[in-house]
């Protein structure tokens, strides 16, 4: 990781209104105006448009739900997830007031969700879009108290659909491993935040996760350790294809990374034919970076690189492969480009589109159309926009992933008892809020910008509630910059967000998620 820059970003509030995005109370008024209800109804991320209407639906013991069959699996998914939050049967029958519909008509990638006094209507051209308007009205449906019988949805008309198409959380599971379950339920926490991308750094020093045929060692011995000790392991294949498909089930795409030409010390170590001297190195648990490297000049290397990336790709149902490129600090520059230019036409000729880290774009050998995944600074730092250009001048497109605001590894405050704080010191809520992904790399604004990605490496992060504790909250201000649109004038305000933030806070707790409280949030 770069060295430590010790100063912090002051997220400047300029006060405005945030138009679309002021969602924070809808109060309903009878005929002579006064309020017959307040009910706090707020989504993260916030919808494109939302207007109030009158009164509420109850959601109650008899209500019923209606998905035809193209819909069924996410009618389903519905059921499960307001079971769980209310315990009320809400079968799913041909007639009913909860009524979910894919047909022509609706926004791109979104939906369209009425709620009257009478009934709940969720419309998508795709599942995919009624996947998404199924996670607003989880957070549509207040908290459950005990011994409520009914939960009021306060009557209201959303339309809305996403600002980028890659909406990306990254985990690394070298660093500190985390098992299949880990990964399933990360995958549902982020669904709730219509995030679509789950990014597997799969490969590191500290250790290699994923079955390779033909190359046992790698997982057996380099799959062995982690960050300071105490073991370490791996996905075998069906492992890999059981999230892959409980993914696909939360409409989420893996996209797998074999990080390549250094952060390669477990696969050294697992075979020295893959190095220069053919001496294996040892095992690493530190969390220094930047020390190892595939033998470049090697012909052997090639075949493993072509081995493992046409494993990965067959066993990969979406469209991308990461194969890394960053930090390759003991490769030298010469070799850092022959090795790029080879290992990425490997990568690309398994049919996959090619994603690499911004340093990637030193090359000039890409193939046409990999996208870059930019990790400086929103202001960037030396020459990582001229990088990040590289990919977009190759007809390609950016994912952005800036370490000082989009870092869930970085500390919230100096008293983080968790994380690292090498970008720019720590990163507040506020700070992960108040940024336009359009301002960071100058001369590339959202057209060229394929999504942002919020990444949580994990040198410090050892368990489930650790992960979640340095995902939530800022992860839901990331979710919201990749789906709600910039506000049309001036820049978001934390101060709008808060008070959603307060009661999708409530969600969590109802989840059992872990979440840090943050100063600035009126949490209940
Ligand atoms: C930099 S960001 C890395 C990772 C570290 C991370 C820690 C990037 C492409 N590389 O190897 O885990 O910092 O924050």
């Amino acid at each position: 990781m770069p060295r430590a820059a010790l100063f912090t970003i002051t997220g400047v509030a300029i006060g405005v209104a945030a138009g679309a995005l002021a969602l924070a109370t809808i109060v309903n008024l009878d005929v002579n105006g006064a309020p017959v209800s307040t009910t706090t109804a707020t989504v993260i991320p916030a919808p494109v448009s939302q207007t109030a209407g009158e009164g509420a639906f109850d959601l109650g013991p008899a209500s019923a739900i209606v998905a035809p069959s193209d819909a069924r699996s996410v009618g389903e998914y519905l059921a499960s997830v307001l079971r769980a939050a209310t315990g009320l049967p809400l079968p799913i029958e041909d007639e009913g007031e909860l009524i979910l519909a894919i047909e022509p008509g609706h926004p791109e990638g979104g939906y369209d969700l009425e709620v009257t006094s009478e009934s709940v209507r969720l419309a998508a051209n795709d599942a995919a879009g009624l996947f998404a308007g199924v996670q607003t009205l989880r957070q549509l449906v207040p908290v459950s108290a005990s011994g409520r019988s009914a939960w009021a949805i306060p009557a209201t008309t959303i339309s809305d659909h996403p600002r980028f198409a890659y909406r990306g959380a990254m985990l690394d599971v070298a660093r500190h491993f985390f098992g299949v379950d880990d990964v399933k339920r990360y995958l549902d926490d982020i669904a709730l935040l219509k995030l679509n991308v789950l990014h597997l750094h799969l490969t590191d020093d500290q250790g290699w996760r994923l079955e390779i045929d033909g190359w046992p060692r790698l997982t057996e011995h380099g799959g062995s350790t982690q960050v300071g000790g105490g073991g370490g392991g791996f996905y075998t294949q069906d492992d890999y294809r059981n999230i892959v498909a409980y993914a696909a089930s939360r409409f989420i795409t893996i996209v797998p990374e074999i990080d390549l030409p250094g952060h390669t010390n477990a696969a050294l170590a697992s075979y020295p034919e893959l190095t220069c001297d053919g001496e294996a190195p040892a095992l690493y648990e530190g969390i220094e970076v930047g020390f190892s490297s595939l033998c470049i000049d090697n012909e052997r290397t090639y075949e493993f690189v072509a081995d493992v990336l046409g494993q990965v790709a067959a066993l990969t149902p979406g469209p991308w492969i990461h194969i890394g490129g960053d930090e390759a600090h003991s490769t030298p520059e010469a070799d850092y480009l022959r090795f790029i230019e080879r290992a990425s036409g490997i990568a690309a000729a398994t049919g996959k589109t090619v994603i690499g880290w911004h340093e990637m774009g030193r090359s000039d050998a890409l193939p046409a159309g990999s996208v870059g995944e930019y990790w400086s600074f929103t202001t960037p730092e030396g020459d990582a926009a001229e990088l990040a250009r590289t990919f977009v001048d190759g007809g390609g497109r950016l994912v952005l992933a800036p370490a000082d605001v989009a870092y869930l590894d970085m500390k919230y405050d100096e008293s983080s008892p968790l994380g690292l704080l090498w970008a720019k010191g720590p990163t507040s809520v506020e700070e992960a809020f108040e940024w336009d992904p359009a301002e960071v790399v100058p001369g590339v604004g959202d057209a060229r910008l394929l999504g942002i990605e919020a990444p949580l490496w994990t040198e410090t992060i050892v368990t489930m509630a650790d992960l979640e504790s340095m995902a939530f909250p800022r992860i839901a201000a990331i979710a919201e910059i990749a789906w709600s649109p910039q506000p049309e004038q001036g820049r978001r305000d934390f101060s709008e967000f808060a008070p959603r933030l307060a009661a999708f806070g409530a969600h969590l707790d109802a989840l059992g998620i872990n979440y840090f409280r943050a100063s600035g949030v009126a949490w209940r």
